[in-house]
């Protein structure tokens, strides 16, 4: 080997041999490993022996291969991709990455809130939606969530919020889920909960896709132009596939057909090509806006309404790159709202301000070294350079003196280190950032946070019937799971009573509990008219783009009729997935084997969006007998999907109770545009809701 080596000074050889035993299984120290599957031992029945270094290093690695798991947010996946500006906003904000035309590489990571690392990714829960910019001028974090409004407006409240959603402290559990005790006595103390409570309580805690969310960065922002000039901005992301939510009793199913739902979902669109994509738009507004409106903007328990501000579009995301290594990228990813480029800035927002040292310090305790920055997922793209020195993990070598600033060292020939930039550097805007700051230093809220009702009776009147009984029916599931603390059911419909008189009945009836007296609100609610926006069902898409239909076949299925059907749904650029009794197929009319993507004991029909069920007379009388047929075709007519049949396959259908409505088709023209639309309608004669 070392004939092979270029003479170029003793680093250079150290190099070449290294990569000469790229193939070699090697120690963490380089040395060669002679054997990986027996320790080294004194005789063959003898003890370990404590030399043995390949093991115990290998053994010490593997004790430590985990790090603490985030304290919120800690199941999660993520992904690469870039964001492209798309319109001059160069009036509003100096940042480059919003230069019409410019692309930023991004990271993107979406979680659920309660539930631990190995939790399972449908409970009902909030989706955080965090996005790492590596803008040109630095890396820029937009942490946000699939929802625009928080539980609390002050981050003093934060330790409280969490400690009562997650599992209770003495038994452990319920993991990743608010409907239980801590929670419901927490939120019903709590009336500024109550806005986001209906949020959650709707099915957009249970997101069909993480590519079918909308998301938000919630807090108010502020935007600030080269000349200084801050407006106010709220961030939005629309997902380029529309919002499409699942029903809580297909949410619970999916909990037992694939705990993996939203990370496979995620990880198999992008494998195949098939890009998710958001736009990015902005609400702009100014201070003049902000003193006209009955809420304060400042207060992140508000939205505001579309219909006042619309949502203008600046931008497109798109995720178009797996992560090679979960841990290195995923996990040890590092977002802290603290990371802002020149061009946007903060607010005054209470809960944005906590949030600023809050995640600075967590990376601290979970990557264990102020130096995370330097692990490539979390580095900037940019140059960086700075008198930040040494710490625990330090990766950077600095050569020279210049470690400190001013120095002369330049005077002597030596480095002497990067200069602050006035022109190009971050400097904090001078506009409107409220008139208090001169005031006295008190604990206390500016005087429209006290009104917890007013948008929360916006979102409600803003449903479809369809979303309101969901949302009432949530809240009675959740509160019926209430069990010890029996004052907290009777104590959170009292909130509810300020809401919505008939809202509040509802759900007292579905509990079975008299009404109780109204708790006095805080502040009298005000009329705010209501916003399509911010209902689910009034803006999905009818497309079957990036959706999944489940084809079901068994022995005999008509080989002619197969294929046209499943050209039909890739036509639609939709997913076909024949299951089948045996996962090595059935054979077709033609005589064919038809392989199977899915045995249909594993795979039921509340992991797709629509079925088809494409049986001969011999086939569908095999599948009679088959409980899990019965049921895969019960469950997509109770989870409100669309269900294609052929003839021969009526038997069945009958079976499993189908009534006849517009979901349910022959396997002709009409499959494809139902299998793109839900049939709210037909819910109300297959279950109670609320
Ligand atoms: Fe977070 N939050 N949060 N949060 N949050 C964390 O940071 C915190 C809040 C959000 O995929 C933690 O790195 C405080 C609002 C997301 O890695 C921690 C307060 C919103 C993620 C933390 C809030 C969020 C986090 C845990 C109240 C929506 C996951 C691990 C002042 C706008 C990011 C970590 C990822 C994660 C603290 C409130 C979104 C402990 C103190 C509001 C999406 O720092």
């Amino acid at each position: 080997m070392a004939t092979k080596t270029k003479k170029s000074g003793s680093g250079g050889e150290t190099h070449q041999i290294a990569a000469d035993r790229t193939e070699v299984l090697t120690t963490n120290q380089g040395i060669a490993v002679s054997d990986n599957q027996n320790s080294l031992r004194a005789g063959a029945r003898g003890p370990t022996l404590l030399e043995d270094f390949v093991l115990r290093e290998k053994i010490f690695h593997f004790d430590h291969e985990r790090i603490p798991e985030r304290i919120v947010h800690a199941r999660g996946t993520g992904a690469h991709g870039f964001f492209e500006a798309t319109d001059d906003i160069s009036d509003l904000s100096r940042a480059a990455l919003f230069t019409k035309g410019e692309k930023t590489e991004v990271f993107v990571r979406f979680s659920t809130v309660a539930g631990g690392a190995g939790s399972v990714d449908t409970p009902r829960d909030v989706r955080g939606f965090a996005v790492k910019f590596y803008t040109r001028e630095g890396n820029w974090d937009l942490v946000g969530n699939n929802i625009p409004v928080f539980f609390i407006q002050d981050a003093i409240k934060f330790p409280d919020l969490i400690h009562s959603v997650k599992m209770e402290a003495d038994r452990a559990y319920p993991q990743a889920g608010s409907a239980h005790d801590t929670f419901w006595d927490f939120a019903s103390l709590m009336p500024e909960t109550t806005h986001m409570l209906f949020w959650a309580m709707s099915d957009r805690t249970l997101p069909r896709s993480l590519r079918m969310m909308e998301g938000f960065g919630i807090h108010t922002f502020l935007l600030v132009n080269a000349a200084g000039n801050a407006s106010f901005v709220k961030f939005h992301w629309k997902p380029k596939l529309g919002i499409q939510s699942t029903i809580w009793d297909e949410a619970l199913k999916l909990q037992a057909a694939d705990n993996d739902y939203h990370r496979r979902d995620l990880f198999e669109a992008i494998d195949t090509g098939d890009f998710p994509e958001w736009e990015l738009g902005i609400q702009v507004f100014d201070q003049a806006f902000a003193d006209a409106q009955p809420y304060d903007v400042l207060d992140p328990t508000k939205l505001i309404p579309e219909g006042d501000v619309p949502v203008r579009i600046i931008g497109r995301m798109v995720l178009d790159r797996n992560v090679d290594n979960f841990f290195a990228e995923t996990e040890q990813v590092a977002f802290c709202p603290g990371n802002i480029v020149p061009g946007i800035d903060f607010s005054n927002d209470p809960l944005l301000q906590g949030r600023l040292f809050s995640y600075l310090d967590t990376q601290k305790s979970r990557l264990g070294t102020a130096n995370f920055h330097q692990i490539p997922v979390n580095a900037p793209r940019c140059p960086m350079a700075n008198f930040q020195r040494d710490g625990m993990m330090q990766m950077a070598a600095p050569k020279g003196r210049a470690n400190y600033e001013p120095n002369s060292l330049a005077a002597h020939g030596e480095e002497g280190g990067p200069r602050e930039c006035p022109a190009r550097g971050f400097a904090t805007s001078t506009a409107p950032t409220g008139p208090d700051e001169t005031g006295d230093k008190l604990r206390v809220r500016s005087e429209l946070f006290a009104d917890h009702y007013s948008q929360a009776r916006m979102f409600l009147a803003s449903q479809t019937e369809s979303e309101q009984a969901h949302i009432a029916s949530s809240f009675v599931f959740e509160l019926s799971k209430v069990g010890l603390l029996d004052q907290v059911p009777g104590r959170m419909v009292a909130n509810l009573r300020n809401v919505d008189e008939a809202f509040a009945k509802r759900v007292a009836d579905g509990l079975g509990i008299p009404l109780p007296p109204k708790a006095p609100a805080a502040r009298e609610p005000v009329e705010i008219a209501p916003s399509d926006a911010l209902s689910i069902q009034k803006n999905m898409k009818d497309t079957l783009q990036g959706r999944a239909i489940g084809v079901l076949i068994a022995d005999g299925t008509d080989a002619a009729e197969l294929s046209t059907l499943i050209g039909a749904i890739e036509k639609a650029k939709a997913k076909a997935v024949i299951v089948a009794p045996k996962v090595g197929g059935a054979i077709l009319s033609d005589g064919k084997v038809q392989k199977a993507d899915g045995q249909l004991a594993g795979t039921p029909s509340q992991i797709f969006d629509a079925v088809a069920v494409v049986l001969s007379e011999e086939g569908c009388a095999a599948l009679m007998n088959e409980g899990a047929a019965v049921e895969w075709v019960m469950n997509a007519f109770g989870h409100l999907k669309a269900i294609g049949a052929s003839d021969a396959a009526k038997p069945l259908l009958d079976k499993a109770g189908i009534e006849p409505d517009d979901g349910i088709t022959a396997l002709d023209d009409g499959f494809v545009p139902a299998a793109a639309k839900r049939f709210y309608a037909r819910e109300p004669g297959l279950r109670t809701l609320a």
